[in-house]
């Protein structure tokens, strides 16, 4: 009989092309060799305790190939949707705030460019952005509308002497990679419709003081990532820029169902991380009469349960991944895997963290790290319960948000 193999319990990796094993390997290496250290301080980086992100990062998964990696052209490798779940895991195994950097470089700003940018567009920065030479950020929560972003108050005026140019007003919050972003996806109301539109601002374009991104600082969660604001102050944007066609928020949501969907593989990753972290430590932890932790029954079943989530979270993506390339996804699908798998991560981190005692208390053992991160999933592109009311809506036709 084949082993059980309690870090793929239920043999998920048979469903995975060549191909996709051998991305998911380069992911992996680079992951745990590269960009590890850094969060652990081992390089004297000490990402996490510092708040301090290391825009080379990216540069160097821009190198591997692996940014904005489901596009077909424009200097991507168009990979399986799949494929693309399994480099997201990689990375929040090591931190979810890696995996937030790359998610918005990926999904939301180089996806946002290639669903809806002009060809120049598209052809001028996409290449520049897979190779992680120009860093992108998405621009769409307000201080006074985060979770219903369709009364955001930013908006687009015509120049009042320039033709072909709006004059962007207004301001956006906890906005990943905004302080060290070149390309700014902007969602933004036309004064003129009161429609939602999406504007490409490049930071070398704008004249001073019309651009600002302060970083938000003194984070409990999400220290690896780096986060701030976006406020326009009559920001010239050269019509061009405005995507052409796509008007109202199924822009920004087309965006994140991309970004969604990787949050749903990256989240099992953080989880995996916690189990095998909190499988060692049990291990090696003895109390009472010299017995390792890990041979009393309330531990084993805490690793049981998140043993048992994690397995099926990733079949669930795995699923939805498939359907994704097939054009048979819907968003409701992509909010249950997101909603199911951060909050069983959350759920199942903050239960492995009492393994660990009080050293859980401790940095040095990382699973506080992934706990306050998960957190974060759990609250961003869509809070839990906002996704419970996308279901809820789904299911019964009667919608719950206002
Ligand atoms: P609603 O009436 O539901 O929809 C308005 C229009 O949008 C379309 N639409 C979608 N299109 C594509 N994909 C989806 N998932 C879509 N969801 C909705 C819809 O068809 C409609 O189109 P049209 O043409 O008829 O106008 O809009 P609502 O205002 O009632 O929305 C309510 C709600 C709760 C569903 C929505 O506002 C919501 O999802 N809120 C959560 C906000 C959110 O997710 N923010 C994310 C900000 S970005 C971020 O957090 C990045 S973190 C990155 C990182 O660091 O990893
Ligand atoms: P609110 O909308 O004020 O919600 C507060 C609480 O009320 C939540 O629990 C929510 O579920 C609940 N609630 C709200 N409405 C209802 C309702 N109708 N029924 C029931 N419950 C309700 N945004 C971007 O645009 N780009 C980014 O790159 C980005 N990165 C982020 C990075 C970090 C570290 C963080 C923390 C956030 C980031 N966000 C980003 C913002 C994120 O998307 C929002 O925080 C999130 O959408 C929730 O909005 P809010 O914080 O305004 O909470």
């Amino acid at each position: 009989p084949v082993p059980f193999d309690w870090k793929d319990p239920l043999g998920a990796a048979n469903n995975y092309t060549e191909e996709e094993l051998a991305i998911a390997e380069t992911a992996e290496s680079y992951c745990q060799e590269r960009m590890l250290p850094r969060v652990l301080g081992i390089l004297s980086l000490q990402a996490y305790r510092k708040e301090d992100y290391d825009r080379q990062i990216l540069t160097e998964m821009g190198e591997l190939g692996l940014l904005g990696s489901t596009i077909q052209g424009y200097g991507c490798a168009g990979v399986s949707s799949v494929a693309s779940g399994l480099i997201t895991r990689a990375v929040e195994r090591v931190d979810s705030g890696y995996r937030s950097g790359y998610s918005v470089q990926s999904a939301l700003a180089m996806g946002g460019i290639e669903e809806f940018g002009t060809e120049e567009l598209k052809e001028r920065l996409l290449p520049e952005m897979a190779k992680g030479k120009l860093l992108g950020c998405f621009g769409l929560t307000e201080p006074n509308h985060g979770s219903d972003p369709g009364s955001m108050e930013t908006v687009a005026k015509a120049h009042p002497s320039k033709k072909g140019v709006y004059l962007l007003y207004g301001s956006k919050t906890w906005i990943t990679n905004s302080p060290i972003a070149d390309v700014l996806l902007v969602w933004a109301k036309l004064e003129n419709t009161g429609k939602i539109r999406g504007f490409v601002i490049e930071r070398d374009q704008c004249p001073p003081g019309t651009l600002e991104t302060p970083p938000i600082k003194n984070k409990n969660g999400l220290r690896a990532s780096i986060t701030g604001m976006i406020q326009l102050d009559e920001c010239p944007v050269k019509e061009e820029n405005m995507f052409p066609e796509v008007e109202g928020l199924r822009g920004p949501f087309s965006c994140l169902n991309s970004a969604r969907y990787g949050i749903a593989w990256g989240t099992i990753g953080a989880l995996e991380d916690c189990i095998s972290r909190a499988r060692q430590y049990a291990l090696e932890r003895k109390q009472f009469k010299g017995n390792p932790i890990a041979k009393y029954q309330l531990v084993q079943k805490k690793l049981a349960d998140a043993t048992t989530d994690a397995a099926y979270g990733i079949l669930a993506a795995y699923q939805v991944g498939r359907l994704k390339d097939e054009g048979k996804a819907t968003p409701e699908m992509i909010s249950m895997i997101k909603r199911q798998n951060c909050d069983r991560a959350l759920i199942n981190a903050r239960a492995l963290q009492e393994v660990f005692g009080g050293n859980a208390v401790s940095d040095e053992y990382g699973i506080g790290r992934h706990v306050a991160n998960l957190f974060v999933t759990q609250t961003y592109e869509g809070q839990s319960d906002i996704h419970s009311l996308i279901l809820g809506r789904a299911i019964t036709g009667i919608q719950a948000f206002c």
